[in-house]
């Protein structure tokens, strides 16, 4: 663990050079570095507040137990902040363990925990209910792995949506095509969350996109940077992906988001389980996910 209180935060690297680095504050990943450690894969801003004062702008801030604005009223998370309260929540560091598999590839997890004793009063009060988040990172030579294991720890059943939001660098959007999602079918956000079906076989960006793919068959939603494979997202156990760049006026509209221009570096690929809810009995337990690959 580097430094202490609010910005403490993990950082791991492999022999060969690739490294993580994950705050306390929201479990929130802020960097993913391949290629010996030469290539950064995630996008962070240069005015994301990494001192806990609120959710990061870039990295994988962790949705849950609401994606988007919680419903109006009469629902548990009613009165949750937009994404709910994990990404914003200290979450405790539980352990580091490194393998060695005869492949020489190594890789090393990290454990994050977030309990209900863990929240704020405030979360706490807005969201009754007993809970116990386990969150895996895994850094290999070519991928990073993140799985969250989600607990009822309570009397009650609950339900919940989760999404890990997260930003992928590139180096120019306009080259960028997303693959993976043909026919599926989306909630646009920007056309009045109107439904849609992707009838082409890349997403491209040319002006504000933030659509939810729900329900997407085949696992894989892919980033082709000029023609070239650049990742491979691979969702485990969720069936959503949600797509979001804010384009010019978003942009320059989020205090925290900088360069203005750095819209043109980034595109969210979000997987997550966001249509309807996934409900958990007393005991149960919940495990979903993504392994992310970089292609170059
Ligand atoms: O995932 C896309 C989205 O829901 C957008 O609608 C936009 O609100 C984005 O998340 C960022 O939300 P935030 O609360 O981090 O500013």
């Amino acid at each position: 663990i580097v430094g202490s209180g609010p910005s403490s935060k993990v950082v791991a690297t492999l022999p060969s050079g690739e490294s993580v680095e994950v705050l306390l504050y929201g479990a929130t990943v802020t960097s993913w570095k391949s290629n010996g450690g030469k290539t950064e894969n995630l996008w962070l801003s240069e005015k994301a507040a990494l001192d806990g004062s609120k959710a990061v702008r870039g990295g994988i801030p962790v949705v849950f137990p609401v994606f988007g604005p919680p419903p109006k009223s009469g629902h548990p998370t009613s009165s949750l902040p937009q994404h709910g309260f994990a990404r914003t929540s200290r979450w405790e560091f539980l352990g580091k363990t490194t393998s060695e598999d005869t492949l020489d590839s190594n890789s090393v997890k990290l454990d994050f925990g977030l309990y209900t004793t863990g929240l704020s009063d405030e979360a706490r009060k807005a969201w009754p209910l007993d809970f116990g988040l386990v969150y895996s990172v895994t850094l290999a030579k070519d991928s990073l792995q993140t799985v969250v294991n989600v607990r009822n720890e309570g009397e009650k059943n609950f339900e919940f949506q989760f999404l890990l939001h997260t930003y992928l660098k590139v180096k120019d959007i306009s080259k960028v095509a997303i693959t993976g999602l043909l026919g599926v079918t989306y909630i646009d956000k920007v056309l009045n969350a109107t439904e849609h079906s992707q009838s082409d076989a890349s997403v491209s960006i040319t002006g504000e996109v933030d659509r939810v793919y729900a329900g997407i068959p085949q696992n894989t939603t892919s980033v082709v940077e000029d023609g070239t494979p650049r990742f491979d997202v691979v969702r485990d156990n969720l069936q959503d992906t949600v797509v979001w760049n804010p384009w010019i006026e978003k942009a320059k509209a989020m205090g925290d988001f900088a360069p203005d221009e750095g819209y043109k570096n980034m595109v969210c690929v979000e997987v997550g389980a966001v249509k309807g809810w996934q409900k958990l009995e007393k005991g149960e337990v919940f495990e979903g996910g993504q392994t992310i690959k970089s292609l170059v």
